[in-house]
């Protein structure tokens, strides 16, 4: 997979201060990925950012559950949901994209996780699995037809970015060395097994970058 090609988009996902070391959710060298984030989003012909971006007392959010710590889980309307410290809360420093990441090179950003009662991991669905974001219609509209996958975290919204990437049927590609994982009890490897079991191929960025016609 290309991502000078036309018909493929890159998605940069979550690249943000909370995500980073320092921030409320920090993924272990999560800020190691921008340096290969912004050369892979100045190549492709198709960048795209997603953005978590939360209301305060948001339902994925241990704070607004009584009794509940972060990391635990618990029932809401669609099914099991993790429970996350505060993170990405709209217009704060910590859902702000890390200032390293060159944001200005994307051609459009989703924001997802905006409604009180639904999380989003996945750049496509939120976590009821049905209500759309709107990058499926986008990328749609645009002729792409395959999209390679990077940011953070691998296992959370990464995996869920991927799965549904190959369910609505793109050819859907990772770069891991483009990503991060939090591996909450097991959860990279399960990501990883998960989605080369549906069929996501993993590429190294120079490959993502290369233009050759091999
Ligand atoms: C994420 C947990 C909660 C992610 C977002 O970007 O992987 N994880 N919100
Ligand atoms: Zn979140």
């Amino acid at each position: 997979m290309q991502i000078r090609n036309n018909d493929t988009a890159l998605i940069v996902i979550d690249v943000q201060n909370d995500f980073c070391p320092g921030g409320a959710l920090a993924v272990p060298d999560g800020d190691g990925i921008v340096g290969t984030a912004n050369a892979l989003m100045n190549a492709a012909s198709h960048p795209v950012l997603t953005q978590d971006w939360h209301p305060a007392g948001h339902s994925s959010f241990a704070s607004a559950h009584k009794g509940k710590e972060p990391f635990s889980t618990i029932e809401l309307s669609y099914g099991t949901q993790a429970l996350w410290p505060d993170h990405c809360v709209q217009h704060t420093h910590g859902a702000e994209f890390h200032p390293g990441l060159d944001a200005a090179a994307a051609r459009h950003t989703v924001r997802k996780g905006f409604r009180q009662e639904i999380d989003s991991y996945s750049a496509f669905f939120e976590n009821d699995r049905r209500t759309a974001t709107g990058l499926h219609d986008y990328l749609s509209s645009h002729g792409i037809k395959a999209v390679a996958c990077i940011g953070l975290a691998t296992d959370f919204c990464v995996f869920y970015s991927v799965m549904d990437a190959l369910s609505l049927g793109y050819r859907t590609a990772i770069c891991e060395e483009a990503c991060r994982a939090i591996d909450l009890e097991g959860s990279l490897e399960a990501a990883r097994t998960a989605m080369r079991g549906k069929g996501a191929v993993e590429v190294s960025a120079a490959e993502l970058l290369s233009s050759s016609t091999a």
